[in-house]
């Protein structure tokens, strides 16, 4: 353990540091306090679910076997809380429509509201909100990788009436919590080779959304987004729903966020690059916060330099109110609850990390076009004494600092999920 005064001292000598930038760290503790991340439900189980069916068909796969995943509703929310402990700041949790409370008789095109209603007391309780995303994979009718793009027009239709189900859904949470509530749209659909007809699948993708966001939610807890995604695991040939199909899609339905994830694009992409061309046509940006790594997309996010570009083009955007934060990863390799945690703490630590830049001065050098004085300048922010920010930063809000939060962990593991069978 730190002492107390060691910390406090260590504190204040940063906060004099970043002073000499003219950083005020008491002002940007504040505001992060107030940012929110939203929490990915689907960590706790390896995008398992609740439905009462046993699934087929995939989509989705998370890899390990780590004892100990969540087996209920239950266990989920126990776990969530048991994490909440170390993460920092405001917190979201993001929900899958496969996390309902369902009947014996439930199938994905009859999802309502009440199914959810355990998820909105418990967040009621908690004082945060949730999020949503439809789930269209990992079921019979979504068996290849075709969903709102299947030839067939009842398959369509079957999976056209899950996303406005959950539409519904969110709508109601968001009202319910008065918090807003993101309707997350990502599918599959996809082909492994070459297809024929790009055209057609596109059409289809297309006229499916159309019939999909033709309902005018008006409600200010309530917004729509969509997730391109470059390919995946057996659809590397083709994805119907691209990146620039979803931001030309967005573009013709500007109240439809562009849901941005860190894995969904060409490993030599910059994710921070694309940020500001959709912020300059005032579009609303959903960021998925992940890692990818060669062809996987879901990695447990880090405090490495794609995170924090990423949040530095967030920051430096002067946009933040059009950006919203959620993680998407599912890891099972190592134990979910840390999985959780590193994940989320590294999305605050970057966010700080960002916000603690001296911008206006840099846009001077910039604007200016002193160029030296800017690379100089970024060179001495790399090695300010962040940590003792960071520091602050969680013990202001009661969190434990550094590597403590690890002690807590082995007993919650010894206690709770390594019993589960
Ligand atoms: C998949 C997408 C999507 C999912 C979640 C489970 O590649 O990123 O967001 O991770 O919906
Ligand atoms: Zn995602």
């Amino acid at each position: 353990m730190i002492p107390q005064d060691v910390l406090t001292s260590r504190y204040l000598s940063a906060k004099a540091i970043y002073a000499t930038f003219g950083i005020d760290t008491e002002k940007i503790i504040n505001e992060l306090s107030d940012i929110p991340i939203s929490l990915n439900c689907w960590q706790a189980d390896d995008v398992r679910g609740f439905e009462r069916k046993t699934m087929t068909g995939g989509g989705i796969s998370a890899t390990g076997n780590y004892p100990g995943a969540a087996r209920s509703i239950e266990d989920v929310q126990k776990d969530a809380e048991f994490a909440f402990k170390f993460m920092p700041g405001r917190k979201k949790f993001n929900l899958h429509a496969i996390y309902g409370n369902f009947p014996e008789n439930h199938d994905r095109n009859n999802i309502e509201p009440e199914h959810f209603e355990i998820w909105v007391n418990w967040a009621k309780n908690l004082g945060i909100g949730l999020d949503f995303n439809p789930t269209l994979f990992s079921h019979k009718k979504a068996k290849n990788n075709l969903t709102l793009c299947h030839p067939n027009h009842s398959i369509r239709q079957y999976w056209i009436d899950h996303v406005k189900k959950s539409r519904n859904i969110a709508a109601w949470m968001g009202n319910q919590l008065k918090k807003i509530c993101i309707n997350n749209l990502w599918i599959p659909d996809g082909t492994k080779d070459v297809p024929i007809n790009r055209y057609r699948y596109r059409e289809r993708l297309l006229n499916s959304l159309e019939e999909i966001y033709a309902e005018d939610i008006q409600s200010e807890f309530f917004k729509d987004a969509v997730e391109g995604k470059l390919f995946g695991l057996g659809i590397e040939s083709f994805t119907a729903g691209s990146h620039e199909f979803y931001s030309n899609y967005t573009s013709i339905h500007p109240q439809i966020l562009l849901c941005l994830d860190m894995g969904h694009f060409h490993p030599t992409e910059s994710v921070a690059d694309k940020i500001s061309a959709h912020l300059v046509f005032e579009k609303e940006i959903l960021l998925h916060i992940s890692r990818g790594v060669r062809w996987d997309s879901d990695h447990v996010p880090i405090f490495d330099e794609s995170l924090q570009n990423v949040m530095q083009e967030v920051v430096r955007s002067g946009k933040m109110n059009k950006i919203y934060f959620a993680l998407d990863f599912f890891d099972a390799t190592i134990h979910r609850v840390a999985a959780w945690i590193i994940g989320f703490r590294s999305a605050q630590k970057a966010l700080l990390y960002a916000m603690l830049d001296p911008i206006k001065m840099l846009t001077e050098y910039e604007e200016n076009l002193d160029f030296t004085r800017k690379l100089a300048v970024l060179e001495e922010l790399k090695t300010l004494p962040f940590i003792d920010i960071w520091n602050y930063y969680c013990v202001t809000h009661n969190v434990p600092i550094g590597k403590s939060w690890l002690e807590e962990l082995k007993k919650y593991e010894k206690n709770v999920t390594s019993l589960r069978k």
